[in-house]
């Protein structure tokens, strides 16, 4: 097993990959930028090492200092956490060339699944289920009005380098295709360097349910139930659930069966996601593939009942997967709300500051997951999310009903925050029902002063 972990990231993941080397006797180092100097994780870890200025360019994405830190205190792995260096090749190859092992997959893995149409082939290649659309990536507007002719509209434009919404164009007719090609490839060339896009038949109110999986070095491949992530505002998701309200028995076995496949055949492994739409009709195709541990991986972790972090690191280190992973049966259902600093009043503009009292709530399968405390200040440098708030019931209406008690105990002051959006979302009947896609928050009104 590894002695010592160098973390490569701040905030509440730090903290909790930190809680998990501890109980696993393995020594921690958390790096830090100066603005975070104060944070929990740096408290809470063995050893902390300051890696630069606020900006992450010169801290948390700054591979030479994070080399340096990881060198002079000895570790013998890095773990990326989730944001920051965690999908990045360099980052991945670097850490091999300095015999460190990285927590997370080797450069080739993650190029391959960085680029989507290109893990969209390999997928299908395998037998994978995914969306109509063109082979690969399109050499010319031409050819994208002739595959969406075939198809039929709406039709999607999306960039191979994307992910996560960006580079994305919806269309709707053909008078509007070249438009919306040449912004798309504008888009993407400006924000990932790489203009190649790719189109896929648009699937309508589809339900974003993703996978978790865990690989060991062994060739074992594990299933670990599906997640909910419709909730979601402008691809930032504010909720997340396992299991999922739209996934039977049935569907599961064939998502899992899915999941496994896409996995081995990309020789996977450690901690991932696979990203699927679901359609009304119980169809399900395959979106995209996350190499790292999720935000949302908590939701995880309690219906399974299992560290997730844990396991991701005892793959890492050669371990075998525990036999009981092969057969699991999820129990009970569980919640998550991110809670951001943010206005959702004022368009969910940043709310950075101090936060002058703090009190999270507790009890009988409640689980708070933050950095943050009384007196805390949350800088405007970095990500707005400051806590998680996971809660665990029986049943899902026995979650909301939990997860809204919750919501009311929570106390932040000094600062504005998603939390009495929270609460009116779980109070919506639709929500309450199940009834839940992609698009739902975009028919939600919000009223600013119901939930305060
Ligand atoms: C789609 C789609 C409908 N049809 N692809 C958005 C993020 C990116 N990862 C893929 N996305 C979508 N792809 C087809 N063919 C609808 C979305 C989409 C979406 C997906 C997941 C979660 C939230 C979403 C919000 C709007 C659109």
């Amino acid at each position: 097993m590894f002695k010592k972990i160098l973390i490569a990231n701040r905030g509440e993941i730090a903290l909790r990959i930190i809680r998990s080397c501890r109980e696993m006797g393995i020594q921690s180092v958390a790096v830090y930028s100066t603005i975070d100097e104060l944070s929990l994780h740096v408290k809470f870890a063995d050893e902390a090492i300051c890696i630069g200025p606020p900006e992450s360019i010169k801290s948390y994405l700054n591979i030479p200092a994070i080399m340096s830190a990881a060198e002079i205190t000895n570790a013998d792995a890095i773990h990326p956490g989730y944001g920051f260096l965690a999908e990045s090749p360099e980052f991945s190859s670097i850490c091999a060339e300095h015999k460190i092992n990285f927590i997370g997959p080797p450069p080739e893995t993650i190029n391959a699944m960085g680029d989507k149409a290109n893990a969209k082939n390999t997928m299908k290649s395998v037998g994978v289920p995914v969306i109509p659309g063109s082979d690969g990536v399109l050499i010319s507007h031409n050819q994208a009005l002739a595959m969406a002719e075939q198809i039929g509209y709406p039709v999607i434009l999306k960039a191979t380098a994307g992910g996560g919404g960006r580079g994305m164009r919806m269309v709707e007719r053909k008078e509007d295709l070249l438009s919306a090609y040449q912004m798309a490839q504008q888009e993407s060339e400006s924000a990932f360097a790489n203009g190649d896009l790719y189109l896929e038949k648009y699937l309508i109110k589809p339900r974003h349910i993703e996978v978790q999986i865990l690989a060991d070095q062994h060739g074992n491949v594990v299933a670990l139930g599906e997640r909910e992530c419709s909730i979601q505002r402008r691809h930032q998701k504010l909720l997340e659930e396992s299991p999922s309200s739209a996934v039977t028995p049935e569907i599961r076995e064939k998502l899992y069966d899915a999941a496994i496949k896409g996995v081995k055949s990309a020789n996977y492994v450690g901690a991932g996601t696979i990203e699927f739409l679901l359609t009304e009709d119980g169809n399900f195709y395959f979106m995209e593939m996350n190499t790292r541990i999720q935000v949302e991986h908590p939701v995880t972790e309690m219906v399974v009942g299992t560290d997730l972090i844990k396991h991701q690191i005892r793959c890492h280190a050669g371990k075998k997967l525990p036999e009981w992973m092969t057969d699991v049966n999820l129990r009970g259902h569980s919640i998550e709300c991110r809670i951001n600093a943010e206005n959702p009043d004022k368009n969910f503009r940043p709310s950075p500051g101090t936060i002058t009292s703090f009190h999270m709530p507790g009890g009988c399968g409640v689980r708070v997951d933050t950095h943050v405390y009384a007196g805390y200040h949350i800088p405007p440098t970095y990500d707005s999310m400051i806590a998680k708030i996971i809660v665990y019931a029986q049943t899902r209406a026995d979650a909301i009903k939990r997860m809204a008690g919750a919501l009311d105990e929570a106390i932040i002051e000094g600062i504005h925050t998603t939390i009495p959006f929270q609460k009116q979302l779980l109070m919506h009947k639709d929500f309450i029902s199940g009834d839940i896609n992609t698009g739902f928050l975009e028919n939600f009104d919000y009223e600013p002063k119901k939930g305060s």
